[in-house]
């Protein structure tokens, strides 16, 4: 059989590059991939629920039913308990991060960060949803580990992934070596390398972005967003929009065929609508594996210093030379008084793309 590489020993695979590693991160690793295969056939019978009873209510077998997300967080916080690696789940199901207080896991040397079912809400129409994890080291040396130990910057990041329940299901990742994606074989239930090595396209014609909220977008954005409209034969404008309104899903189209994804700050999120910890570090650690860009419209969104379990940040992210464009008119048209104004008309002159904004 012409090499088929499943996720469990690739893993195994990349831990003998590291001569005194133990296994643990392989294992989390793993325990992340078990849970996100229980999640993946819930979320394909989900079509079912009209027949087998609704989210909240019981159904024929006198089982409550859970809501996708719900059951999702469930599956991940008990897949990463009994693996005993993880001794703190900072998740956006809960208020509070939750500790692991089983007597191997409150020394366990790793933090997962997790959005156990990123786009819930697409669930109801068959539209892609996706799973998105961190991976960081503890601060503290014993006992306990506090919310110290997870307000860590996105570049302190060991491990960073998301799973796609889509058309077909994936799971991508990086360990800061390259990124990596695997393809879910239903009919021998393994994960297998399908993607090696994942580049992101340095340019796009592809821009991801809720244009309903165009009104309320800073300026900068407003300006990108009819700079991608204007025609340029030589740069490929008017730029394809598309949005699905699935952060995993934008961003993985993206990720293949190049593009920008963003979502801005806006009158009704003024700090931007996605969290840092657990939707936008590990995207952004991915997006740089691959050879992208992410920021948020000014700085780079894996040097924000987090303060907040649940903070939140505008994203713009995706192929480098789009998302460079982008900064520069944010720093134009948007500047932030507590950021030094890059010096953007020579920002925009080196990218060579001045022509078409008005
Ligand atoms: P969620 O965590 O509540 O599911 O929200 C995150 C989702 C992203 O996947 C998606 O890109 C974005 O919210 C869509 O937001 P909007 O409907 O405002 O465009
Ligand atoms: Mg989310």
């Amino acid at each position: 059989m012409a090499g088929i590489k499943t996720l469990g020993q690739f893993i195994i695979e990349k831990q003998l590059d590291f001569p005194y590693a133990k296994g643990e991160l392989s294992r989390l690793l793993r325990d992340i991939g078990i849970a996100s295969k229980i999640v993946n056939r819930e979320v394909n019978k989900a079509g079912l629920v009209d027949i087998l009873g609704d989210a909240g209510t019981t159904n024929i077998q006198g089982e409550g039913q859970k809501k996708l997300d719900v059951y999702a967080n469930e599956q991940f916080i008990a897949a990463l308990t009994s693996g005993g690696e993880c001794c703190i789940v900072a998740t956006e199901e809960e208020d509070d991060f939750v500790p692991i207080d089983s007597p191997v896991s409150k020394n366990a040397k790793y933090i997962v960060c997790i959005d156990p079912l990123d786009g819930s809400s697409n669930i109801d129409c068959n539209v892609a949803v996706g799973t998105i994890f961190s991976i960081y080291r503890r601060k503290s040396v014993e006992g306990m580990a506090t919310l110290a130990d997870v307000l860590q910057k996105g570049t302190e990041q060991v491990a960073a992934g998301y799973v796609i329940y889509g058309s077909s299901t994936m799971l991508v990742y990086t360990t800061g070596k390259g990124v990596n994606g695997f393809t879910l074989d239903p009919s021998i239930g393994e994960f297998c390398l399908s993607h090696p090595n994942m580049k992101i396209p340095a340019d796009g014609i592809i821009y991801s972005i809720n244009e309903g909220n165009y009104v309320h977008f800073p300026d900068g954005v407003k300006k990108y967003l009819k700079y991608a409209q204007v025609e340029d034969l030589e740069t490929k404008r008017p730029y394809t929009s598309r949005y699905i309104g699935s952060m995993v899903a934008d961003i993985h189209r993206n990720l293949i065929k190049g593009g920008i994804y963003i979502y801005p700050t806006t009158a009704a999120s003024p700090n931007g609508k996605l969290r840092l910890l657990y939707e936008c570090n590990p995207m952004a650690f991915i997006i740089e594996q691959a050879g992208g860009v992410a920021s948020d419209g000014l700085n780079r969104i894996l040097d924000i210093e987090p303060t907040e379990l649940h903070q939140r940040t505008s994203i713009f992210i995706g192929s480098a030379k789009m998302v460079n464009m982008a900064e520069a008119l944010m720093a134009e048209y948007s500047p932030v008084a507590t950021i030094a104004k890059l010096n953007t008309n020579q920002k925009l002159e080196e990218l060579g793309v001045i022509g078409g904004i008005d």
